[in-house]
């Protein structure tokens, strides 16, 4: 069984957000193509609380994007974004969200972020994501959103080391890429891991859409 999973579709990641991911908008319209076909849909959801310890105007004497310990793991202190109840953490309004079964929020303790939707970035606590996927009988998917070099690429890479046959839709990420080939070397390590990359009109061909 495939899965089809959307990745941090929100408003805080989209151009004009918070966090905003060049181009993020445009990874709407592929995820709209493609969860049509797809019998399974899962959307992950960066979900913090306004307390979170990702977020710079938590450290008053830390920069934006500076790189700080966390609970003894390394975080890089981002902008406040998709705080739960906000708008910026509302799924994008072009999003449709009526093919999607399952809503996997992530980043909720305060303490430790999020990037990947199985995991926190300690590996400790689970989303319950393997879980409901194994009760599905997933074994093949299909990562796409945002953002390619943060939660798209460590959702990706645990699929893999969890036994997913993983693959990751290059035309259907965008990547916030703090230094300029960020994304390209977020593709690279995931291929390196044995992740396949494709394109939603390879996918869209499959079922005789495109
Ligand atoms: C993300 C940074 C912080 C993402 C979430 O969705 O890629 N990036 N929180
Ligand atoms: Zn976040």
């Amino acid at each position: 069984m495939k899965a089809l999973i959307l990745v941090d579709i929100q408003n805080d990641f989209l151009p004009g957000g918070a966090l905003a991911v060049p181009e993020g908008d445009q990874v709407i319209p592929v995820a709209n193509a493609l969860s049509a076909h797809f019998d399974l849909v899962v959307a992950t959801q960066d979900h913090h609380p306004a307390h979170h310890g990702s977020f710079a105007a938590n450290h008053p004497d830390r920069e934006l994007y500076e790189v700080v310990d966390l609970n003894g793991l390394e975080q890089v202190l981002w902008p406040v974004h998709c705080v739960q109840g906000t708008p910026g953490g509302d799924f994008a309004a072009d999003l449709n969200l009526e093919s999607v079964h399952q809503f996997v929020p992530k980043g909720t303790d305060s303490g430790i972020d999020s990037y990947s939707g199985f995991f926190d970035n300690g590996q400790k606590k689970s989303t319950g994501l393997d879980d409901y996927l194994r009760s599905k009988d997933v074994d093949e998917l299909y990562i796409m959103g945002l953002a390619a070099d943060f939660c798209v690429k460590f959702t990706a890479l645990d699929a893999a080391a969890l036994g997913y046959r993983t693959h990751v839709i290059v035309d259907g990420t965008r990547g916030v890429n703090l230094t300029p080939d960020a994304t390209e070397k977020a593709f690279e390590e995931m291929e390196g891991a044995g992740i396949k990359l494709v394109r939603s009109e390879a996918l869209l061909a499959r079922v005789g859409q495109a």
